[in-house]
């Protein structure tokens, strides 16, 4: 079902510090910083800058909450307000295919429909509780990245 890795999710209290150590101390470049007001976060895509960069390398996600009532909040809250590992995100061909797979295996997707991703990608996410306890999140990116990467 799935591709690879397309990112890993952290949850981070204050976004411009979380940059800063990921890019000055762990040496990772910032290739997108936006607002998914649905999904009611801050995000950065961190990736490596190899000349021959595509879009197949995994991600560093950095996720901070746009308000102390959205998923990243309430995880920031339960967690002390530490930041963490909030996600891990596999790469699909076909996002409603994959969820569909999933479903007839017994895992508890959260939407009925996908939703809007980063780079325009659609996503869905199956429930903690159906999966050992990690969120995991499934990505479809856009067929044609240009300009996004
Ligand atoms: C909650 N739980 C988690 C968890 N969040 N377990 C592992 N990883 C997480 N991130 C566990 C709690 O410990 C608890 O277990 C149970 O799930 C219910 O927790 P809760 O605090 O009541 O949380 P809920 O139910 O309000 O929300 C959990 C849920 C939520 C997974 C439904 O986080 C959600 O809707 N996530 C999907 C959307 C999302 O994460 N958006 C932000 C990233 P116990 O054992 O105590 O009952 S946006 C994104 O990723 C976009 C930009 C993208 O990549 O394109």
């Amino acid at each position: 079902i799935f591709l690879c890795v397309d990112h890993v999710g952290f949850a981070v209290p204050d976004m411009d510090e979380a940059i800063k150590l990921h890019t000055e101390v762990f040496g990772w470049h910032v290739i997108f910083r936006g607002k998914n007001e649905e999904q009611g976060v801050e995000e950065v895509m961190l990736g490596t800058n190899r000349h021959d960069f595509t879009d197949r390398d995994a991600e560093i996600q950095l996720l901070a909450p746009l308000s102390e009532e959205s998923t990243i909040g309430k995880w920031l809250a339960k967690n002390g307000g530490r930041g963490g590992i909030q996600q891990v995100a596999y790469r699909v061909a076909d996002v409603e295919k994959a969820a569909e797979v999933l479903t007839s295996r017994g895992v508890k997707m959260l939407y009925d429909a996908p939703k809007h991703g980063t780079y325009g990608s659609r996503i869905n996410f199956c429930h903690p509780k159906s999966t050992g306890g990690v969120l995991l999140e499934l990505v479809e990116r856009p067929a044609d990245p240009e300009g996004f990467l």
